[in-house]
């Protein structure tokens, strides 16, 4: 076995990677627990960015002289590590995109306006982000598809029943997501794929959530289409991921016109670059995409396993001590069908003012709706309290917002 296998992760000594947590915030230690909203960058894709402005940078794919050729070369090289990371079978299914929002408008926008008529059913469920709800409700007005619904159970878990029964001859798509942002639900992704599949629909999933915490395996999943975002998983902003099997990719009609994507442009028509590179129109944040390059290195590095281990035990922890909190609920299932997150409400105090105290003792979390109104509405709620995990988060911090909330509710009571 080897030695990265065998050996727990040590959430003190990843944090030295971390150069933000060097810093204090309000006087006291910053413990940051607002990782689904956006994770913080190791050094190693700091540097990796920043090398590659100070010595590599040339625009992509466009120079035949060296520096070009070199970025080129880190571009498809940071590719390359994105197939592998996710098992792809080929760096040919990976488009890089902005963020996980513009990979599913990408689907949506292509796939769907070239395949959906009316009569036509997409179907996505009740704990989806914003993300993956808006542009299927945009493209079936354009259609005249039917958006469906699948409906989830008091404890946050899909209802598998009723997906039976939404699925059928007519669904085309089925687009979930593998881990909700704010129950913290992991889905059975391969089974909800195999269900789309036996009715003929495609599979997309929603990975903003997985991809980042838990291994991934799209050739496991037989998943048709997979979104992420390098900001969530340790890489920088501006870059995402779309995978999607080849055979669609080459399908699919483009998503915006420009520079790259073309394979010839007359006066009067356009033919179309091979894939990815028929998604990738304009200058591509090649810099952004060495720097995932460097996130998934360094995942990688820690193995997604334990990476996933760590947060279990993290999660476990949180939950035993949050609810030690007088007037505190935690929404979603418990904490062995979780990820690393936590949303809460605390008597009547408002998400908001509680966010706000937790701010002045240095602990950031996110209150509202996180991006996520139906589950809010699914559960008769404005707004929760929201607390994530990452591989730097420590048992202490844990300690320190459990303590704040007593703090808070003792605030709000007295
Ligand atoms: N959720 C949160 O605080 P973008 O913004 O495109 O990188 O990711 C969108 C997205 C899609 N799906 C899921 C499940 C998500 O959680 C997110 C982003 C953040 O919960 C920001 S709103």
């Amino acid at each position: 076995m080897k030695l990265a296998e065998s050996v727990s992760l040590d959430p003190y000594r990843l944090r030295e990677d971390f150069p933000i947590f060097s810093q204090k915030m309000h006087g006291k230690p910053l413990v940051y627990l607002d990782n689904t909203a956006s994770a913080q960058k190791p050094r190693t894709v700091i540097e990796a960015m920043d090398t590659m402005y100070r010595e590599v940078y040339a625009n992509v794919h466009r120079g035949i002289y060296e520096l070009s050729e070199r970025a080129t070369q880190m571009y498809e090289d940071a590719r390359r590590k994105v197939a592998h990371f996710i098992h792809a079978r080929s760096r040919r299914e990976i488009v890089f995109v902005r963020n996980t929002t513009e990979a599913i408008n990408l689907v949506a926008y292509t796939w769907g306006l070239a395949n959906l008529r009316p009569g036509d059913e997409v179907l996505i469920t009740e704990m989806e982000h914003h993300s993956n709800i808006v542009p299927w409700q945009l493209i079936c007005q354009r259609t005249g598809a039917t958006l469906r619904w699948v409906p989830i159970t008091e404890d946050g878990h899909l209802n598998m029943e009723a997906l039976d029964s939404l699925l059928g001859e007519h669904t085309r798509i089925f687009a979930f997501t593998a881990m909700s942002n704010v129950l913290g639900t992991i889905n059975p992704v391969a089974e909800l794929v195999r269900r789309a599949h036996a009715v003929g629909a495609l599979a997309l999933v929603d990975g903003a959530q997985s991809v980042p915490h838990l291994p991934t395996d799209v050739q496991a999943w037989d998943a048709d289409f997979v979104a992420f975002s390098s900001h969530k998983m340790l890489g920088p902003t501006g870059i995402g991921v779309l995978y999607a099997k080849r055979h669609l990719l080459e399908g699919m009609p483009p998503f915006m016109g420009g520079g790259e994507m073309i394979r010839e442009v007359t006066m009067t028509h356009a033919t179309w670059n091979e894939v990815p590179y028929k998604f990738e129109a304009g200058t591509p944040a090649f810099v952004e995409a060495v720097g995932l390059g460097a996130a998934v290195d360094y995942l990688s590095g820690l193995g997604m396993d334990r990476v996933h281990e760590l947060e279990q035990a993290l999660v476990d922890y949180a939950y035993e001590r949050l609810h030690t909190v007088e007037g505190l609920r935690i929404i979603g299932p418990g904490p062995k069908e979780r990820g690393g997150v936590l949303s809460f409400t605390l008597d009547d105090v408002h998400p908001h003012d509680v966010a706000a105290i937790l701010d002045q003792e240095g602990i950031a979390v996110r209150a509202g709706h996180h991006c996520a109104q139906p589950i809010h509405d699914r559960y008769d709620l404005v707004a929760t309290t929201r607390a994530s995990f990452y591989i730097y988060n420590t048992r202490e911090d844990v300690d320190r917002l459990t303590a704040a909330l007593h703090r808070v509710a003792h605030l709000f009571r007295g």
